[in-house]
């Protein structure tokens, strides 16, 4: 049962201000804001974020401001339904386009918030993570999770760009946001994308455990790609031919907050995902793809990225009759998790989760 509540100008004005005067607020004119019924407010909108629209304006950056003024070099992709000025996709998730120019370098820093790369165009960047230096090509994803010193540097001739996401709201919501600064990292040999490159086998620890949180910083496109490719053809009725980006050495997702995945859409193929309790970010890596809500869909082209609020369900278009699709997808589900509110939706109807 659900009563109407009382509002604000149902209170004589005197006692409202003197409620105001001792800080002090009462709850029933705004229990219905904060706790709606069924469905969460939520300030995330489904918004498209054209990679044609930012790249001039990107590489216009790059001439009006030098690296050494911008440490880095980003266009926020801003939800207006946070009010652009609090640089969000979502609730939890930062999005940017990070443009390095040859030759520059982005000085070695760490910060609480997790952070992940994940490449545009152009080749001779690399990402140094805790002295393990990772080249960066088209569709790799780069790890900087929390704490760990990274810096970037480019070697090659053509301007780099990639897509930053972090959980950088969260963090500054929780109040536990800061960075600090460092001089810049002497190179380690060993690759955690080597060690780990044939699945099925990991490096044996002889004493115990290697006691890295995060053996594995860099996941090339190539081997992501490879293994859709594979599930695509080994399982011809397979609907969501998806693979999660993990930590090789427990099988749990590559980093604490955010989830990170790889998904092919067949030529022609249409995939309807549930509503889910995670927001969601898609971003195409390679062909075509329409990404569409029950009131709104984007035509993404490679590059583009858009971003959907959670309990919201979601449809994936490939309209290319001959060439399959690629995605990236960053999404919320392991916070969701972890904090004990993730839910499927399967037939729009609330599931709601408890904790027995
Ligand atoms: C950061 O450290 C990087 O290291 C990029 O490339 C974007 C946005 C907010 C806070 C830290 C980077 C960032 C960031």
């Amino acid at each position: 049962m659900s009563h109407e509540l009382g509002t604000l100008e149902d209170l004589p004005a005197d006692y409202v201000a003197a409620l105001r005067a001792r800080n002090l607020v009462p709850l029933w004119p705004s229990l219905r804001g904060v706790l709606p019924p069924k469905v969460p407010t939520r300030h995330t909108q489904p918004t498209h974020w054209a990679y044609a629209d930012i790249k001039p304006l990107l590489l216009k950056a790059g001439e009006l401001t030098p690296i050494e003024k911008a440490e880095r070099r980003v266009l926020v992709l801003a939800n207006p339904g946070h009010t652009l000025e609090k640089m969000q996709a979502s609730s939890a998730m930062y999005l940017g386009m990070q443009l390095l120019l040859p030759g520059e370098w982005a000085p070695s820093h760490r910060h609480t918030p997790n952070a992940v790369r994940m490449v545009v165009e152009g080749e001779g960047a690399w990402t140094t993570v805790e002295g393990e230096k990772c080249p960066m090509s088209r569709g790799d994803l780069i790890l900087t999770p929390t704490g760990l010193w990274h810096e970037h540097g480019h070697d090659g001739t053509e301007p780099v760009v990639w897509l930053d996401v972090l959980d950088l709201p969260l963090a500054y919501y929780l109040e536990v946001s800061y960075h600090l600064n460092g001089s810049r990292q002497e190179t380690k040999v060993g690759q955690g994308d080597r060690a780990y490159a044939r699945s099925g086998v990991v490096p044996t620890q002889v004493f115990g455990r290697s006691g890295r949180r995060y053996p594995m910083l860099r996941y090339p496109w190539a081997n992501a790609k490879a293994a859709l490719q594979s599930m695509a053809d080994d399982q011809p009725d397979l609907d969501c031919v998806q693979v999660t980006y993990v930590n090789p050495e427990t099988g749990e997702d590559a980093e604490n907050i955010l989830g990170f995945y790889a998904l092919m859409l067949r030529p022609g193929q249409t995939l309807t995902l549930s509503a889910r309790s995670p927001a969601a970010v898609y971003h195409v890596i390679e062909g075509t793809a329409r990404v569409a809500t029950e009131s709104q869909g984007f035509d993404l082209v490679p590059a583009d990225t858009c971003c959907i609020p959670g309990y919201t369900q979601t449809t994936l278009k490939n309209g290319s009759a001959s060439e399959p699709a690629f995605l990236f997808i960053a999404d919320e589900s392991p916070l969701h998790r972890k904090l004990g509110v993730y839910e499927v939706r399967e037939d729009a109807q609330p599931a709601m989760p408890t904790q027995l």
